[in-house]
């Protein structure tokens, strides 16, 4: 469906995802169509295999699916935000472009955040997942860590899946890693989270961009200064003008 004004934007980080676009997008259209008025956003984050040639083939005939390009690799989080920033929908919802994200799912993410007023994010949480034992070993320990010092009520925080009211998540404040705090900032924003299991699947096709050293050492970092950001935080204040 091609629309002028979408309620709906999908936004998909991908770095060297070839192979994945096509199969990925199908998906997407099959979940969504007839159902929202939506733009399908892919940040190509300076990948150097055919990833934007590929997309740029399915853009000629998906007058709904845009392409933006990092001229160099700044990282994923940077990429949601870009897609993010671009979006003309008022509510985002994102997913991985690698295929571990079933997009049947995102019916019910974007319903969360549409029909609760409260509600700034829907978040995935994986069950059954199809990561070697030694990824959800390490991905059950972060969050175990995560989830008590943060105390954010959130399972999984890494899922891809997630829908959120756009102008909220761009008063977040930005950091490489901040896809991962999305449920402890939004609650800090005094906003409610909603949550919908989904099941995770393998990776289609490709290898992963991330290192066993990347998620430890960053995600102490982030881990601390997200700790800071919510300790420094003083309740909402409800603002209301007044007028003659
Ligand atoms: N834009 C961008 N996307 C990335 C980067 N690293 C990972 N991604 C995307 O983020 C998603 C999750 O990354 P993946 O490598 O599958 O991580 P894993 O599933 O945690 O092993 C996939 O869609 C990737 O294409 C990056 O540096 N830039
Ligand atoms: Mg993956």
């Amino acid at each position: 469906m091609s629309s002028s004004q979408p309620s709906v934007s999908i936004v998909v980080p991908v770095r060297n995802e070839a192979d994945n676009i096509a199969p990925l997008i199908e998906e997407i259209t099959a979940a969504l169509d007839g159902r929202w008025a939506y733009e399908i956003i892919y940040v190509n984050d300076g990948s150097t295999d055919t990833t934007g040639e590929r997309l740029a083939a399915i853009m000629k005939q998906r007058g709904n699916l845009r392409q933006l390009r990092h001229a160099k690799s700044t990282g994923q989080s940077a990429a949601v935000r870009s897609g993010v920033r671009a979006a003309r929908g008022a509510i985002v919802a994102t997913l991985d472009g690698d295929g571990q994200n079933n997009p049947a799912f995102l019916p019910d993410l974007i319903a969360a955040v549409e029909k609760g007023v409260r509600v700034g994010l829907a978040a995935g949480q994986r069950v059954g997942r199809k990561d070697t034992g030694f990824k959800k070993l390490q991905s059950r320990i972060a969050n175990g860590v995560r989830s008590s010092i943060l105390n954010d009520g959130t399972r999984d925080t890494g899922c891809g899946l997630k829908a959120f009211r756009r102008d909220v998540f761009l008063l977040l404040p930005y950091f490489d890693g901040l896809h991962r705090f999305l449920p402890a900032l939004m609650r800090r924003e005094g906003y409610e989270i909603a949550y919908v299991d989904v099941i995770d699947r393998p990776r289609r096709s490709g290898v992963s961009n991330y290192g066993f050293f990347d998620r430890l050492w960053i995600g102490i970092m982030d881990l601390a200064g997200v700790w800071w950001l919510i300790r420094r935080k003083k309740p909402t204040p409800e603002v209301t003008e007044v007028t003659l």
